[in-house]
């Protein structure tokens, strides 16, 4: 019956089938991608039920949940010195369990060689007898500042290849974002939506909690040309550069007529990015005067998500160049980043060469 069709979709794509389709395309193809990819989602499913339990329970009524944390904590650091302290911020227990879960999944595919991660000073470069021929550049939990209250949180990752089977070197992960073969991001939020482009369009996978799988829910997302909505913290205003001011006023003040954007800004840049790819409109994190190079790092948040803009139809600018084509000299450096819809993202290009600042 019609209603009982209605109620129950019997038609599920799965990621996993998702991708081997994808996969039947490519008949030399051994099946690794697929693999590397199940132990992300392997690491997407682990830090969403954590992080559900610990919106669930305060720190002080975890029982086993916290103690089961603290373990794994108090292991990392007694057993590999890590630090408890990144790039001067505090790190939160449910980033070190984050990052345990996804080195572990990515390590244990056998399909990886190195990994950089926000939360490792160094570069990790999987021993022989593991190694695979790619590499994974990720934040296992963008957007922490955010936990404790509930907010959408998310990891961010990007997929390089070694292409001529040499000996993996840090090279292969400085590479520009147009070099990457894939990437994606999941959110944890109201429900759990794990985005992912293979370079052929972009995707997007809800957990069904009752399966414990991804289903596709979001087939072919495109971002409108244009949008309603600017994302941005305004609080850092008074240090912006000229373009970055002039822009952000031109949307709240428009002088060709059209209506003024909508703010939003969630502080957590998968939540505001996912935003904006659905509903079209600007994100930025511009460069200020105290940040030069802005905040967002290129490797693991900048990289992923440019790509990602621009598959979906869209345009990601680092106020001088496009955000893909930027070549990192180190694992954690930073940039500004303009990303949308494409229109949006033109009219700021438009400023910052109008400065004789951009190409
Ligand atoms: P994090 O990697 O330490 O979590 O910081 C990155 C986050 C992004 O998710 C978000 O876009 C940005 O920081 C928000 O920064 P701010 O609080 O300065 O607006
Ligand atoms: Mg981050």
């Amino acid at each position: 019956m019609d209603h009982e069709a209605d109620a129950f979709r019997t038609d599920l794509m799965t990621i996993t089938r998702f991708v081997l389709n994808e996969q039947s395309k490519h008949p030399e193809s051994r099946g690794d991608f697929s693999i590397l990819l199940s132990n992300i989602v392997l690491g997407c499913k682990f830090v969403c039920s954590a992080v559900n339990k610990v919106i669930l329970f305060p720190p002080n009524q975890l029982h086993s949940v916290f103690f089961y944390k603290r373990q794994v904590w108090q292991n990392s650091l007694d057993l590999q010195g890590r630090r408890m302290c990144r790039q001067g911020e505090e790190q939160k227990k449910l980033d070190v369990l984050s990052n345990e879960v996804f080195v572990k999944a990515l390590v244990s595919s056998g399909r990886t060689s190195i990994l950089v991660s926000e939360e490792d000073e160094e570069a990790i470069f999987v021993e022989k007898s593991k190694r695979g021929k790619y590499c994974v550049v990720f934040d296992p939990l963008d957007g922490s500042s955010n936990i404790d209250c509930g907010v959408s949180i998310g990891t961010i990752f990007g997929i390089y290849m070694i292409k001529d089977g040499h000996d993996a070197c840090i090279e292969d992960v400085l590479q520009p974002g147009k070099e990457m073969l894939a990437a994606g991001y999941c959110m944890y939020g109201s429900s759990c939506t794990l985005v992912l482009s293979t370079g052929s369009g972009v995707n997007g996978f809800t957990l069904d909690p009752s399966l414990g799988e991804f289903i596709l829910t979001h087939p072919d997302i495109k971002t409108p040309k244009k949008g309603k909505i600017y994302s941005v913290n305004e609080g850092n205003a008074k240090n912006w550069d000229g373009p970055t001011a002039k822009y952000v006023e031109r949307c709240k003040y428009p002088t060709d007529g059209s209506p003024a954007k909508s703010l939003r800004y969630i502080g957590s840049m998968v939540a505001d990015v996912h935003r904006t790819l659905l509903y079209g409109g600007i994100f930025l994190y511009p460069a200020d005067k105290k940040s030069p190079d802005g905040k967002l790092r290129v490797l693991y948040e900048v990289f992923p998500m440019s790509f990602l803009m621009e598959q979906a139809g869209g345009q990601s600018f680092t106020g001088k160049e496009r955000s893909l084509d930027l070549v990192p000299k180190k694992i954690h450096e930073r940039s500004p980043i303009f990303m949308g819809s494409y229109d949006d993202v033109e009219e700021i290009k438009a400023l910052y060469a109008a400065e004789g600042k951009g190409n």
